[in-house]
């Protein structure tokens, strides 16, 4: 079908101003330029009507697509790897009403997590997903990578939060749950089961979430240890001694420094291991977490604040680390999760392993230390595969996983074999062809052959 053809049918749906061809990137390069090109046509539904109608066009066609969000996804998981058409959320940014009862709220797939964190809180209440891409990451993008963030060791991942969903599905179908039923025990969980799929079961249209009290006292801390084993020992203790802990954000002095270089974000004392910590309350939580601290050994420094600016300060130490990683290059990016008693030996293992395998290539470690969650940026050396076999093949021989939160998408496809069980990849193809008869929905991301 010629292009111009294509276009007159899907502007038909969708107005002629939402179909287009991307010339520049915007959507058809994913946020680490590494995926995609240029060129890909682009479709931009305003409703699940017209979702429908694009995906049943598509159907009749044998045309794929990839659903696309914010596109900060970091594994090549939302861009066209094969010709696919872009179906992009953006226009489907409905918000609330927040229903302060059932603490719920619908909002549209396409709604940004930073427009949702907003309308929660002028409710009085918390969305609890939370991670430096909020200002273009979506809903959707955030329901189908299943996110993590920062704030995972309190409030689970982004399934957790999710209490209903509304998707078209790649028969067309439109799966509806957005009923905010807190218990629902008939049968399969299959809103658990869109969680995680990567937009190759459906495509969501809308969510219901779970919001949480938001705390009147919230006190952030930076602090430094002097050694890795130190800062994991005791990010142990202030857990276990605390219910107010939110976030344990591990960085190292390189990656301080890097984003220090990039972006001019100062640091209020050097150290080789810095912990993130933020822990809220309805009391200032500064004098527990001070506490919990003074009986942990290898603690160099301590920097607290407790108001909204200087707490931001020291979140833009943590949260420009990927942004900052990407100024020096294209980054071969790991996500990746170890059990956390292996973490720190896991974190000197890797650095060291990679500059042996790799002598001219630069290794950036940073994540969330609580859930065992790292990650790994390898920048120049030149053997990809050969850095990927020791990064990932370490990670499995710490009985880790090699995909902690970002999910599979294109980058970690090959890896899938060595992770899961040749009985999960076949369910996995099993609830594929029930969804998506036609395999037509992000058809190159997840597994080689469906
Ligand atoms: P996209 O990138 O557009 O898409 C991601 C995947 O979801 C693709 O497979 C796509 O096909 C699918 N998809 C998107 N929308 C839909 C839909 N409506 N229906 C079906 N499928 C869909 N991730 C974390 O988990 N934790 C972090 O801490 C974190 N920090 C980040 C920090 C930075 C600076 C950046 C750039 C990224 C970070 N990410 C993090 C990764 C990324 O932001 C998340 O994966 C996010 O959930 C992607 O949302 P998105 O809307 O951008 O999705
Ligand atoms: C973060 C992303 C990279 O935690 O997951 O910053
Ligand atoms: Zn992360």
């Amino acid at each position: 079908m010629n292009g111009d053809a294509l276009l007159g049918d899907l502007g038909a749906i969708v107005g002629t101003d939402h179909a287009f061809v991307d010339d520049v990137g915007t959507y058809s390069v994913d946020w680490t330029k590494r995926f995609g090109a240029p060129g890909a046509v682009v479709v931009r539904p305003g409703s699940v009507d017209e979702v429908v109608a694009v995906v049943d066009w598509c159907r009749a066609r044998s045309v794929a697509v990839v659903p696309q969000g914010g596109n900060t996804g970091l594994v090549g998981g939302g861009v066209p790897l094969d010709g696919e058409i872009v179906l992009s959320t953006r226009r489907l940014d409905a918000i609330g009403p927040v229903d302060a009862v059932s603490r719920q709220m619908t909002v549209g797939s396409g709604a940004t997590l930073a427009a949702v964190q907003m309308a929660a809180e002028e409710a009085g209440l918390r969305y609890a997903v939370d991670f430096g891409a909020r200002g273009s990451a979506t809903i959707g993008g955030t329901v189908a990578t299943n996110a993590g963030g920062v704030n995972v060791l309190r409030y689970g991942m982004t399934r957790r939060q999710v209490v209903g969903l509304e998707a078209v599905l790649g028969d067309g179908c439109v799966f509806g749950h957005l009923s905010g039923l807190e218990k629902d025990n008939t049968g399969f969980d299959l809103v658990s089961l869109l969680c995680g799929s990567e937009g190759t079961l459906g495509i969501v249209t809308a969510a219901r979430i779970r919001l949480v009290p938001r705390a009147s006292h919230v006190s952030t801390s930076l602090v430094g240890f002097a050694t890795m084993a130190a800062a994991v020992r005791a990010v142990g203790v202030i857990r276990s001694g605390t219910d107010s802990l939110d976030a344990a954000e591990l960085m190292l002095d390189s990656g301080a420094r890097l984003v220090g270089e990039a972006f001019g974000v100062g640091r209020p004392f050097d150290a080789p291991v810095y912990v993130l910590i933020e822990a809220s309350a309805d009391h200032d939580p500064s004098e527990q977490i001070e506490m919990l601290l003074s009986g942990c050994e290898g603690v160099t420094d301590v920097a607290v604040a407790v108001d909204a600016r200087t707490r931001r300060d020291l979140w833009r130490l943590r949260d420009e680390h990927t942004a900052a990683i990407g100024t020096k290059g294209v980054p071969r990016k790991f996500d990746v999760t170890v059990p956390v008693g292996a973490l720190a030996e896991f974190i000197e293992a890797v650095t060291g392993r990679v500059s042996m395998a790799s002598p001219a290539s630069e290794t950036f470690v940073f994540g969330h230390v609580a859930d065992g969650n790292m990650h790994v940026n390898v920048l120049g050396g030149d053997d990809d595969e050969v850095i990927e076999e020791t990064v990932l093949g370490l990670v499995l021989e710490h009985g880790g996983s090699v995909s902690a939160e970002h999910g599979v998408g294109r980058l970690k496809k090959a890896w899938m074999p060595r992770q899961r069980s040749t009985v999960d990849l076949d369910l996995m193809r099993a609830i594929k062809r029930a969804c998506d008869p036609g395999l037509f929905l992000n058809p190159h991301v997840l597994l080689d052959t469906w």
